[in-house]
């Protein structure tokens, strides 16, 4: 266990951030999150989980290292979680370099704010399953080599091998989570899931007639970020830091996913789902499949939530914020 219950979220006003937030409040937490500010309404997920007020809010950004320091020092941190990133893996190759500051040198500047300001700290990295890219194995997990194929992933590479460096440099307590696809109703509008449920949802309500995707043919190990938050808590509470695999163990193609999402409202995705050109990347991760068997032996930790109930969860999200 790490000595104090105060948390540093960076990316607190994300998908993961809103739920880890709600998580580490419920076990009694201060919960401090980075905040940079920006004139768009970014609150609406810890508004829609009722902890906007509960959180407070240290104004920094992940590219300036002065305000890493003082959020480290105002928060008196003993637990630090790097969620904040430039997190859209397509927008990645219009913004490469803004891509690798945020995801790459970012991380690397929230470690060396934990380890100027206290280096007894525990950090929690957020890597990604698109590090793997394009290695296939029969089910990836900690030993399966790397090879981004995309700006995100080459930055989020960084990231983590800068975490296994400082673990091992000034022996920090310092953890990467190798989570794979995770969603929820709090899932942006730019994702493969989220489109979609919010499409069928519309497409049902009748204010919309077609979904446009790019390749459905490509397959992800999709759980509940719900689930996978607690992973990332019990990474920081083991008695040293390591790298896990956060996966269900199941893949699905988009195609199959789409049909689970318009199933589920009495519609067949035939009749709706057009193929736009302009939604292919330049280069394309096919099939990701993770194996967790290390974070369930070692966390005790295992994913509660299927595709099915996921995708079908975040249908009737959509249609409840359609209806009004
Ligand atoms: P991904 O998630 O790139 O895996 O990264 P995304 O939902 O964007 O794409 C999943 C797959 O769906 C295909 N696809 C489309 N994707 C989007 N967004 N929009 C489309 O219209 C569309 N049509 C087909 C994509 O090509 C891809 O194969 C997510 C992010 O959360 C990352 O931050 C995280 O690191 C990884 O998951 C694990």
């Amino acid at each position: 266990m790490s000595n104090n219950k105060s948390a540093l979220i960076t990316g607190v006003t994300g998908q993961d951030g809103a739920y880890l937030s709600q998580l580490l409040l419920g076990k009694g937490y201060d919960v401090y999150g980075l905040l940079a500010r920006r004139s768009t309404d970014t609150l609406w997920r810890l508004r829609e989980l009722g902890i906007d007020k509960d959180v407070r809010f240290i104004d920094g950004d992940l590219c300036d290292l002065s305000s890493l320091i003082r959020a480290m020092e105002t928060s008196k941190a003993g637990e630090v979680y790097n969620l904040g990133a430039q997190s859209f893996v397509g927008s990645s190759w219009q913004q490469p370099i803004l891509t690798a500051q945020v995801d790459g040198v970012g991380a690397l500047n929230v470690l060396e704010a934990v380890r100027i300001v206290n280096s007894s700290a525990h950090f929690y990295q957020a890597s990604t399953s698109e590090m793997f890219g394009l290695i296939q194995a029969e089910k990836q997990d900690e030993t399966t080599p790397f090879y981004p194929r995309s700006p995100y992933g080459v930055a989020k590479l960084m990231a983590h091998w800068a975490t296994v460096n400082y673990r091992e440099s000034f022996k920090m307590h310092a953890s990467s989570g190798i989570l794979f696809n995770h969603e929820s109703p709090l899932r942006g509008i730019e994702f493969v899931t989220r489109k979609v449920t919010d499409a069928v949802a519309a497409i049902k309500l009748g204010q919309q007639k077609e979904l446009r995707l790019g390749n459905i043919d490509s397959k992800r190990d999709w759980g509940f970020a719900g689930d996978y938050v607690e992973a990332m808590w019990l990474m920081t509470q083991q008695a040293e830091g390591d790298d896990y695999v956060v996966a269900t163990g199941i893949t699905t193609t988009v195609r199959d996913m789409c049909e689970i999402a318009f199933k589920h409202v009495g519609l067949n995705y035939r009749d709706h789902l057009v193929i736009d050109e302009r939604f292919f990347r330049p280069a394309e991760v096919d099939v990701l499949l993770g194996n967790p068997d290390k974070a369930r032996a070692r966390l005790g930790w295992s994913p509660k939530t299927s595709v099915e109930q996921l995708i079908t969860m975040m249908v009737d999200a959509d249609l409840r914020r359609r209806k009004g």
